[in-house]
């Protein structure tokens, strides 16, 4: 038996050709990633203002595709590292606007603020570790670790998605009773509730803040906890939103063009809270933007609390002269349900 080792070679060559170019094609791939944008319960009332997954290792030169599943706006946005956050409305001076980007850390990418069935596809052109935020939502944050494309990656799509669904389950039924009320509107209330409202009180609004390695994420309740008050005429209802992050209102009548200021029936109590006094169901009362003011962070200054100007405000006190039906709504989450009314006994 001949050993032929002319053709061995060959075909040793051949293998080799084949090899070489079956490689690169292999690592010159680059892989389309989805991921997606807040998560809602069915009533939209539970508000997860995280990005799911919010923490993803790719190569450079792949894409991430975020899908937008809320009824509740977000952005996806990339500043440029020490870059000065601004408001969503403003974004990322000079960007404009699209369904896909390019991104490379030199310039800030960002979205509008989008809602349920928007996209929005990044390709990462550089590796490096970006800090993906959300411009409408503070403590909605997460990272995109770029890899060089000869860099393993750790995981791939379908551990992503099983991720974003247990994060997307963790956030959405966060046991805490401060922020569990049943899908139907109803808050059933309970003695050792530690939120339970006395009387002539409503909880606008409650959050709450976790995190992954990826960042902080944040959960909002986006309803009046106890949506119907009933007072006699000559008391005083306070509105108090118990969470972070999210500002609410608390709105009669019209709704103003901007809610973010109160309206100019509205005075300001010795303890910082704003007050109004309503005489008629036809007259309009705007509570400004009622809001925790934003955590302390080290070389920054202080944050300003009530009267100062520009100090946030947590609470908001109506005082109602005369007998009627009173609704009011939060002007920033009334689509979502977040309304309420006042029935005002002689
Ligand atoms: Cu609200």
């Amino acid at each position: 038996m001949a050993f032929n080792s002319a053709r061995f070679s060959l075909t040793m060559r051949w293998m080799f050709v084949v090899a070489v170019l079956a490689v690169p094609q292999v690592v010159l791939a680059q892989a389309q990633w989805q991921a997606t944008v807040g998560a809602q319960s069915k009533d939209k009332g539970h508000q997860a203002l995280a990005f799911l997954p919010n923490e993803i290792w790719i190569h450079a030169g792949d894409s991430i595709t975020w899908t937008f599943v809320t009824d509740e706006i977000h952005t996806v946005s990339f500043l440029r590292p020490g870059q000065t956050r601004l408001p969503f409305q403003m974004g990322c001076p000079g960007f404009s606007l699209g369904g896909s980007a390019t991104f490379d850390g030199s310039t800030c990418v960002t979205t509008g603020p989008l809602v349920k069935e928007q996209t929005f596809t990044v390709t990462f052109l550089a590796t490096g570790n970006f800090k993906l935020v959300c411009l409408v939502h503070v403590d909605m944050t997460g990272v995109v670790h770029v890899l060089d494309r000869s860099a393993t990656l750790p995981h791939d799509q379908d551990f992503y998605d099983d991720q974003a669904a247990e994060e997307r389950h963790d956030l959405l039924s966060d046991t805490d009773k401060s922020i569990h009320h049943d899908h139907d509107g109803n808050h059933e209330r309970d003695d050792s509730d530690r939120t339970r409202s006395p009387e002539n009180q409503v909880t606008a609004g409650v959050a709450e803040i976790s995190a992954t390695a990826g960042g902080p994420q944040t959960v909002a309740l986006m309803r009046f906890v106890e949506p119907t008050t009933v007072i006699h005429a000559g008391e005083t209802v306070e509105w108090s939103n118990l969470g972070p992050v999210t500002a609410h209102t608390i709105t009669f009548g019209i709704e103003p063009a901007n809610p973010m200021p109160p309206s100019a029936n509205v005075t300001l109590d010795a303890d910082g809270a704003r007050h109004a006094v309503i005489d008629s169901p036809a007259d309009s009362v705007n509570s400004g933007f009622i809001t925790a003011a934003p955590q302390e962070r080290v070389g920054l200054p202080q944050s300003l609390l009530p009267p100062s100007l520009g100090g946030t405000v947590t609470r908001f006190r109506v005082t109602f002269t005369h007998p009627g039906v009173y609704p009011y709504i939060c002007a920033l989450h009334d689509d979502l349900g977040m309304k309420g009314k006042v029935i005002v006994l002689p």
